[in-house]
């Protein structure tokens, strides 16, 4: 058996095995540990309850009954990234994706969506995260737990995050470079996914599979013939069902119906080893917060301030010194990873037209 690969099953392109299914409740920790998230093999939880508050919130008919269906969702053509441009109320949002308007809404990780700190609803206090705190370590870091998200982007895991899309709509693939462990929750509708593990030998190539809708044949002509037959999973998510994915597994999504997922993160790391890595990569500050600095002058300002007074940051990291510091520090960083992704969108307009996307 490799990283969890026991039933091979015969796929055109690549060797893919259906991911296991696991209660939530009944796996021990030891073994959850042992089988999934150190080798770093996904799973799904077949019966993820969010069961403190209101648990009847959590179905479509909630959601487009109460008040909530009042609520503005920001969305953007299905083919391209959030840019807080248009919203309809969620209700109508829903019912346009029903006939089939090719629109989505994929929450960006930062700011920390609106939608979630609705003071009406408050969606984020009725999730019940024991049975996931159970199963993972207590990476805590910087006088932070494992699920505490409020430092994105200084630090991870991304906010939490809502996707809402219509029937046949795919998100190109791509790992979350926060490095958190990923844990998406169906909450109505039906997802289907492609996973591959993280590797360094593949992960050029596989940037260059990113455009590519994984449930159509292979062009080898063109995407890079060193991932033919490559090792991964697949995996059907249905309501109420909650996919695992270990720090830094490749995901190709597809929504196979009007589907609507909550996604949770936890810190993969305690170490300053772990920050390290996290500030060299993709989604280092220095690359995150002017990036993401455009969409946030875009968001409407009494939005803004309702964000700001959710603690978006923690006080000592909202003082002047300290983001002066982090400036000073985080400038040169930033200079390089300009200059290094600079260089590679190079390298792979050689090979390819569209770019990596930016998650
Ligand atoms: O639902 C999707 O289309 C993408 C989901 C994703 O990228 C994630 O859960 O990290
Ligand atoms: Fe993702």
């Amino acid at each position: 058996m490799w990283l969890g690969f026991s039933r091979m099953e015969t796929h055109d392109d690549f060797d893919l095995v259906p991911v296991d299914e696991i209660s939530i409740n009944d796996i021990s920790v030891a073994e959850f540990r042992a089988k999934y998230l150190v080798p770093g093999v996904p799973c799904l939880f077949t019966d993820f309850s969010c069961s403190a508050g209101d648990a009847a919130a959590w179905s479509r008919s909630f959601f487009e009954q109460s008040l909530i269906g009042d609520q503005e969702i920001y969305y953007t053509k299905a083919d391209a990234l959030l840019d807080f441009g248009q919203s309809l109320p969620l209700r109508s949002f829903l019912k346009q994706l029903d006939e089939g308007t090719p629109i989505k809404h994929h929450a960006p990780a930062f700011p920390p969506y609106e939608f979630l700190l609705n003071s009406k609803v408050a969606l984020m206090e009725q999730v019940d995260l024991r049975a996931l705190q159970r199963l993972f370590p207590d990476a805590s870091f910087a006088g932070q737990g494992p699920w505490d998200w409020t430092s994105w982007p200084l630090l991870p895991p991304y906010p939490p995050q809502l996707f809402v899309a219509g029937a046949n709509s795919t998100s190109p693939g791509h790992y979350d470079p926060d490095m958190s462990h990923t844990l998406h929750w169906c909450v109505f509708g039906h997802k289907r996914a492609t996973l591959f593990p993280h590797s360094f030998v593949s992960e050029a190539a596989l940037w260059q599979l990113a455009w590519e809708d994984l449930r159509k044949p292979i062009d080898w002509t063109k995407a890079p013939e060193c991932l033919k037959g490559l090792r991964g999973w697949t995996v059907d998510i249905k309501p109420g069902q909650m996919l695992f994915m270990p720090s830094r597994t490749w995901h190709w999504f597809s929504t196979e119906e009007v589907s609507f997922s909550y996604v949770l993160r936890c810190r993969s790391f305690s170490s300053v080893l772990g920050s390290l890595k996290f500030f060299w990569g993709l989604q280092s500050p220095a690359v995150t917060l002017p990036a993401y600095g455009a969409m946030w002058a875009k968001i409407p300002p009494d939005l803004r301030q309702k964000m700001i007074r959710f603690r978006f940051l923690p006080p000592a990291l909202a003082s002047p010194i300290f983001r002066a510091s982090i400036l000073i520090l985080g400038l040169p960083v930033y200079l390089w990873l300009r200059v290094r992704s600079g260089m590679s969108s190079l390298l792979m307009s050689c090979t390819r037209v569209k770019p990596a996307p930016r998650i």
